[in-house]
C-alpha cells in the first residue's frame, strides 16, 4: 500500500483546520464536521487550541484514498509557531499550501513557500474562503504569480465569489496558462504549442500536469470553501492524481525521522516517527545518535487517529514508545543518505526570563520548562547558574502566553515574564590565532590546543576544521575540543552567540596513558578528555579576542498598507521605530510601504497601527536578515565563568575538580 504524507500549510487563520475536518469528513472517516469555532475539530485537540480557536501543535490524522493511506498533518499558521512548521517538513511527500481568497497572500505565505521550494516539495495551492465577503479570485491568482510562485496555474474559476453559494468550476478544457507554464518543462509540448498547428491531446497534457506537478515543477491552484465545502471534492481529486504517493521499501535497515516528541498521560515519552525505508517491530532495539532504545509499543494512523500496531513500515508514520533518550530530529536506523536540511527558518529572535510566583518552585519550574524544550527545542533553555534564573527563547508574544498557561495547567506552575528582550549575535571582524602547550606554565592542563578563528560567508553558522593531521591526536580529545568549541560559542565577547565563523584547529599535542608493565595509570602523567574540555575556552576565547567581533541584531522586511490620508503621520512613526522605508506605491485610495524594520520594534508597531490607521493600515512582516548595531552594541550577561578572564576562570574550574 503507498502512502501520501501530505502537509497543510498557511498563514493564520487561513482555514487548514477547518479544511482537514472537510477531509476526514469526505474520506467518510469522521460522521460529522467539527467546527474550530465551537472547538470541535479532530486536529486542534489540546485544550488550548479548543479554547482559543488557533492551531499550536502539528497533529496528524490519515484518511484513505484509493489505496493510498494519506497522512495528513495539520500545522499552525501564527508565525509564533513556526518550529511545528520546521520539524515536519522533513517527512513530507507534498503539500496543500492554503491562502484566504479573503486576505490574499501574506508575508507568512511567502516564507513558507519558499521553504516548500527550497525543499522541492509538490505542492498544491487551494485558495479557501471563496464564500467569504470580499473574497478575491483574480487579485489573489495576480499575487500568487507575482509574489509566491511564477509556474502556479489556476485549474478552475469561481462563480458567485463572495456568497454562501460560491462555487468552483474547473475549466473544461486547458487554457493557454497550463499550456504555457508545463511547456516551460517540455520542449515537444512547447513545440506543438508555437506551431499550433497539431492540436494538443487532453490526456496528454492531463499526464503532463500530474508529473511536472510531482516534481514541483508546477503548483496547480484551486479554489473552494472549507465551510461549504466547494472544490473539496476537487482537492481530493488533485491529491490522489497531482500528488505522488510512495510505496517505500519495507524490506532492508530501517531508517526513519523523528518529528515529534510528546509525553503521555502517565509521564512517558511518545515520538512520532515518518519511516523511509526498513521496518520497525515491536520489542526491536532502534539504535538512535549514538544511544538505542526498544520499542515497547507501537501506533499507526489509520482512518483518522492512530490505533495499535506491530510494526510501522517505510512510508507510514507512527508513533512510538520505549525511546526515552530520543529526541526530535533524531534519525532511528539507518541516517538517511540525503541528509534533511536541519534549519529552513529563522531562529527565535526574542528572549526572556521565567519567574516562578513562588520562589519554592524554581526546581520544578527548571524539570517542567526541559519538558517543554524536549518538545519544541527552539525553546532553548538558557540555564544561568550565577543569578540562578532561567530564560526561553521566543518568536512573539503568543507563544509565550501558550507557555504561560501550559505551565499553569499542566504544571500548576504560576509563572511571570521578565521584559523580552532581542536575541542578537556576534561575529568575528578579522582572523584571530591562539595556542597553549603542554607543560609550559602558565598552562596548568596536559593538553596542546591551538585555534584560529575566521570570519565566514553569512548563513553558514559555525564551521570547525582541522590543520592537524585527524590521527595527530586520539580522536576522543579531538571531539572534546570540537564539543567544547560549540559550547564556548554560545557566548561571544559581548555575551551573545558567535556565528558564521570558521574555527581551525591548528595545534594539538597529548601525553599519552602510561602504559609500561608494571605502571599503573597516573593522572598526572597522562592526558584526559577533560584537560581539552578545560583548556579550549581559554585558547578560544583568546584567539575571538584577536579577531575581535561585532554585534548584529534581527531585522525584519515589512510591507505596510495604509489608508493615502494616513501616510503624512504614519512615516515619522516608523522613522521613530528604527524602520527604514524603501519604497511607497501609490494604489488606489492606498499607500503600499516597504521596508526593513527592527525586529525589536514590530510588536510595538503592530500594537499602534489600529489607532494610526483607525484600523485600515493592514502591516505583514517577516525575518529578513542580522544587521550590525551602529553605536554602543547591548551586552548579555554571561551565565558561565568568562574564559577571559583567566584568573577567574581557573579558579573556577579548579574548584569543580
Ligand atoms: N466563511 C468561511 N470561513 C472559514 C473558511 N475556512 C475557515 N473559516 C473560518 O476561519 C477561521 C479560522 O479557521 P481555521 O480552520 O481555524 O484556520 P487555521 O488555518 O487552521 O488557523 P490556525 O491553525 O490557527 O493558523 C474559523 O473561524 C473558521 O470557521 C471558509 O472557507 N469560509
Ligand atoms: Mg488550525
Amino acid at each position: 500500500m503507498k502512502s501520501l504524507n501530505l502537509g497543510i500549510l498557511a498563514h493564520v487563520d487561513a482555514g487548514k483546520t477547518s479544511l482537514t475536518e472537510r477531509l476526514l469528513h469526505a474520506a467518510g472517516v469522521i460522521d460529522e464536521i467539527g467546527s474550530v469555532d465551537a472547538g470541535s475539530t479532530q486536529t486542534d485537540s489540546l485544550e488550548l487550541e479548543r479554547r482559543r480557536g488557533i492551531t499550536i501543535k502539528s497533529a496528524v490524522v490519515s484518511f484513505p484514498l484509493a489505496d493510498v493511506t494519506v497522512n495528513l498533518i495539520d500545522t499552525p499558521g501564527h508565525p509564533d509557531f513556526i518550529a511545528e512548521v520546521e520539524r515536519v517538513l522533513n517527512v513530507l511527500d507534498g503539500a496543500v499550501l492554503v491562502i484566504s481568497a479573503v486576505e490574499g497572500v501574506q508575508a507568512q505565505t511567502r516564507v513558507l513557500m519558499r521553504a516548500l521550494h527550497r525543499l522541492r516539495i509538490p505542492t498544491l495551492i487551494f485558495v479557501n474562503k471563496i464564500d467569504r465577503r470580499g473574497a478575491q479570485d483574480e487579485r489573489v491568482l495576480r499575487s500568487i504569480r507575482d509574489r509566491l510562485a511564477p509556474a502556479a496555474v489556476a485549474l478552475g474559476s469561481v462563480t458567485g465569489l463572495g456568497a454562501r453559494d460560491a462555487r468552483y468550476l474547473p475549466f473544461a478544457a486547458a487554457g493557454d496558462d497550463l499550456v504555457s507554464v508545463l511547456a516551460e518543462h517540455d520542449d515537444a509540448l512547447l513545440a506543438a504549442y508555437v506551431d499550433g498547428t497539431q492540436a494538443l491531446c487532453p490526456g496528454r497534457l492531463k499526464d503532463e500536469l500530474a508529473a511536472q506537478s510531482r516534481r514541483a515543477l508546477v503548483h496547480p491552484i484551486l479554489f473552494g470553501s472549507a465551510i461549504t465545502g466547494a472544490g473539496v471534492a476537487e482537492l481530493i481529486d488533485g491529491i490522489r492524481e497531482l500528488l505522488p504517493g510512495v510505496a517505500g521499501d519495507t524490506g532492508g535497515p530501517p531508517s526513519g525521522t523523528v518529528f515529534k516528541v510528546e509525553r503521555g498521560p502517565a509521564g512517558e515519552k511518545i515520538a512520532y516517527v515518518r519511516m523511509f525505508a526498513g521496518t520497525i517491530r515491536l520489542r526491536d532495539r532502534v539504535p538512535f545518535r549514538d544511544v538505542a532504545g526498544k520499542v515497547t509499543a507501537i501506533r499507526v494512523f489509520d482512518r483518522g487517529t492512530a490505533v495499535p500496531a506491530s510494526s510501522v513500515e517505510a512510508g507510514r508514520i507512527g508513533k512510538l514508545w520505549g525511546l526515552g533518550d530520543v529526541r526530535i530530529g533524531d534519525e532511528l536506523g539507518l541516517p538517511r543518505t540525503e541528509p534533511a536540511e536541519r534549519r529552513h527558518f529563522a531562529p527565535p529572535t526574542l528572549e526572556t526570563v521565567v519567574v516562578p510566583a513562588r520562589p519554592a518552585d524554581k526546581g520544578a519550574l527548571h524539570v517542567a520548562l526541559s519538558q517543554l524544550a524536549e518538545q519544541d527545542p527552539l525553546i532553548d533553555l538558557r540555564q544561568d547558574d550565577i543569578r540562578q534564573e532561567t530564560s526561553v527563547s521566543l518568536y512573539g508574544e503568543v507563544q509565550k502566553e501558550v507557555i504561560q498557561a501550559t505551565l499553569a495547567e499542566e504544571f500548576g506552575l504560576d509563572v511571570t515574564f521578565r521584559e523580552t528582550s532581542t536575541i542578537h549575535v556576534e561575529r568575528p571582524v578579522g582572523t584571530g590565532a591562539a595556542a597553549e602547550f603542554i607543560a609550559k606554565p602558565p598552562n596548568p592542563f596536559l593538553a596542546t590546543v591551538g585555534l584560529r578563528v575566521e570570519p565566514a560567508p553569512i548563513g553558514s553558522g559555525v564551521d570547525f576544521r582541522l590543520e592537524v593531521e585527524l590521527g595527530s591526536m586520539p580522536y576522543t580529545f579531538i571531539r572534546a575540543v570540537e564539543e567544547t568549541v560549540r559550547e564556548t560559542l554560545l557566548q561571544g565577547l559581548r555575551g551573545w552567540q558567535v556565528t558564521d565563523c570558521a574555527v581551525i584547529l591548528t595545534h594539538t599535542g597529548y601525553w599519552p596513558r602510561q602504559s609500561h608493565a608494571h605502571a599503573v595509570f597516573d593522572k598526572s602523567m597522562s592526558s584526559t578528555a577533560g584537560d581539552f574540555r578545560n583548556l579550549t575556552p581559554l585558547v578560544l576565547m583568546e584567539a575571538l579576542r584577536q579577531a575581535g567581533t561585532r554585534v548584529y541584531e534581527p531585522m525584519h522586511h515589512f510591507r505596510l498598507d495604509l489608508p493615502e490620508d494616513v501616510f503624512g503621520t504614519v512615516l515619522p512613526v516608523l522613522a521613530r521605530l528604527g524602520a527604514v522605508p524603501g519604497t511607497s506605491t501609490p494604489q488606489g485610495a492606498s499607500y503600499l510601504v516597504e521596508g526593513v524594520v527592527p525586529a525589536a520594534r514590530v510588536h510595538e508597531l503592530e500594537q499602534r497601527l489600529p489607532s494610526l490607521t483607525r484600523g485600515e493600515g493592514v502591516l505583514e512582516s517577516a525575518f529578513d536578515h542580522y544587521q550590525e548595531v551602529r553605536g554602543q552594541a547591548p551586552a548579555r550577561p554571561r551565565t558561565d565563568h568568562d574564559p577571559l578572564n583567566r584568573k577567574e576562570y581557573l579558579l573556577h574550574v579548579l574548584r569543580q575538580v
